[in-house]
């Protein structure tokens, strides 16, 4: 339990909300023009909680067979939570809940059935204007990311994903249009998702299929191609704020946070070297140029990465406006962890903090871990946060009452919001706002489960694609809404 140590307040104007992403909400993964991508491809595997690396493991083979695949093969972002044809009963679900905010993402092969046409699919402009629509009539402001962990399938068919340089250009393109024709509903934009996440997940990330590689090193095209998206993302909001004078424009970055797992100065070394890790790409998006210490990093593995002569200018003239990040769990660093206990976590594995406890997929929550990263980046970076990811995944039971009587979910977003109260009033860290992660049941990235739910919304369908896609309220929905009604001051949950 977090002990809040100043009373709980928010600035008038902060952004209560949820977040979601395209690739696991959408589902209609072939209508209306949409090409296909490279979520659509990842079969549901079954495995331990741990075992995010066989998840992601992903092969040419496995591509081919996703290609080939017939209606009943289980790949569960192709029908998502059909959010495509249910978005005006949940955002009006959102609405009824109070919010401020609605984080989603555009999927680039809705707009472009393949990256390469000249011109965008209509249909799928439409598709996402009468969402946006749909937000404004309740006075929802959207939050968008341009790209969630979706690259369109053909980057990785006929290029080589981001390692390919062409892939900027088309990027660019897609930046554009999406600025050109929702720019009048949308202010607030993100480039990429979780932008450090390609170092873990290459496939998802950057289309970066190891055994195309055998030419380089993998490492090195992943350096590569997250090159060639910084420059991507860079030029997205030079653009955007050419285009678009009032959007602010973010970045996005797993915030992670290690302790040291004891206060022996090689644990600390091992800790301050894992976090400078997280931050090394999102360096770039704040600076505007490559810190020394990723520099360093590149060249004493021995790898060069092709930069072109202009470079160094597009990152000097793409700095973001505000940092955004997601925030989970936290876990420890050792200098050496033989014989340690280990604990899973978002994509990554730690040292088990025994001061945590954990949750059903063994992830050690910790608000006081919101707090110091608040602080941290705060310091760092000096530009306004926004917190666009923060939840628990928890199997949700209904009850003989028929209802989910999730006071679980209900403490972990109290504890979250008493630390974000403490870092705004004490610590004086500017936060605009505040979107919980899954806040309608979706499927798991990590795991492409449904049983791993995050939302204040139920969605009757399980991991095998069983289910009535039904819609029913939590009682963490209640919860939610009492909270931003009283704009974070009523935290009280006994009463549910
Ligand atoms: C973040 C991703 C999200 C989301 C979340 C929860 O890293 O940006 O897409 O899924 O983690 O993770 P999971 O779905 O694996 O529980």
């Amino acid at each position: 339990m977090y002990q809040n140590t100043t009373p709980v307040k928010f600035p008038k104007d902060f952004l209560w909300g949820g977040a979601t992403a395209a690739n696991q909400i959408e589902g209609a993964w072939n209508e209306d023009g949409k090409g296909m991508t490279i979520e659509d491809c990842l079969p549901y595997r079954e495995v331990g909680v741990a075992d995010f690396t066989k998840q992601f493991a992903f092969t040419s083979r496995d591509l081919e067979e996703a290609l080939a695949a017939g209606p009943d093969a289980n790949y569960p972002k192709r029908r998502g939570i059909d959010f495509y044809h249910h978005y005006k009963e949940d955002i009006k679900l959102f609405a009824e809940m109070g919010y401020k905010v609605f984080r989603m993402s555009i999927c680039w092969s809705r707009i472009f059935t393949d990256p390469r046409d000249e011109k965008p699919n209509e249909a799928g402009i439409a598709f996402y204007e009468n969402m946006f629509k749909e937000c404004r009539k309740y006075g929802i402001e959207p939050l968008v990311t341009l790209s969630h962990y979706d690259p369109p399938v053909v980057l990785v068919t006929d290029y080589r994903g981001w390692y390919s340089r062409e892939v900027i250009d088309l990027f660019e393109k897609y930046a554009r249009v999406c600025f050109e024709r929702f720019g009048k509903y949308v202010t607030y934009w993100l480039t990429f998702n979780e932008v450090d996440a390609m170092l873990r997940h290459p496939v998802t990330s950057g289309g970066l299929i190891e055994d195309r590689f055998t030419d380089i090193p993998f490492e090195q095209a992943i350096y590569q191609a997250m090159h060639h998206q910084m420059i991507a993302s860079a030029k997205a909001v030079k653009i955007g704020h050419e285009m678009l004078p009032d959007a602010k424009i973010g970045c996005m970055m797993t915030k992670l946070c290690f302790y040291p797992f004891t206060c022996k100065p090689e644990d600390n070394l091992a800790n301050q070297q894992r976090m400078r890790g997280i931050y090394r790409y999102v360096d770039i998006q704040v600076f505007g140029e490559y810190p020394g210490y990723l520099k360093k990093e590149i060249e004493n593995k021995g790898y060069r990465i092709r930069m072109n002569p202009e470079d160094a200018r597009i990152l000097k003239e793409g700095c973001v406006d505000f940092v955004s990040f997601s925030y989970y769990m936290t876990s420890c660093m050792a200098a050496n962890t033989e014989g340690l206990d280990m604990a899973p976590g978002n994509t990554v594995n730690g040292v088990k903090n025994p001061y945590l406890p954990s949750s059903e997929w063994g992830w050690q929550t910790d608000p006081v871990g919101l707090r110091i990263s608040l602080v941290e980046l705060y310091d760092r970076y000096r530009k306004p946060l926004f917190i666009v990811e923060n939840g628990l995944g928890a199997k949700d039971v209904i009850a003989e009452d028929g209802k989910i009587h999730d006071t679980y979910r209900c403490e972990y977003l109290k504890d979250h919001v008493e630390a974000m109260s403490d870092a705004i009033n004490e610590d004086g860290v500017e936060l605009w706002g505040y979107t919980w992660w899954g806040c309608i049941d979706l499927v798991s990235e990590s795991t492409r489960q449904m049983s791993k739910r995050y939302g204040f919304i139920y969605v009757d369908l399980d991991d095998y694609g069983n289910g009535t896609y039904k819609r029913m309220k939590k009682d963490s929905f209640d919860y939610y809404r009492q909270v931003i009604e009283s704009n974070g001051e009523n935290l009280e949950y006994s009463h549910l």
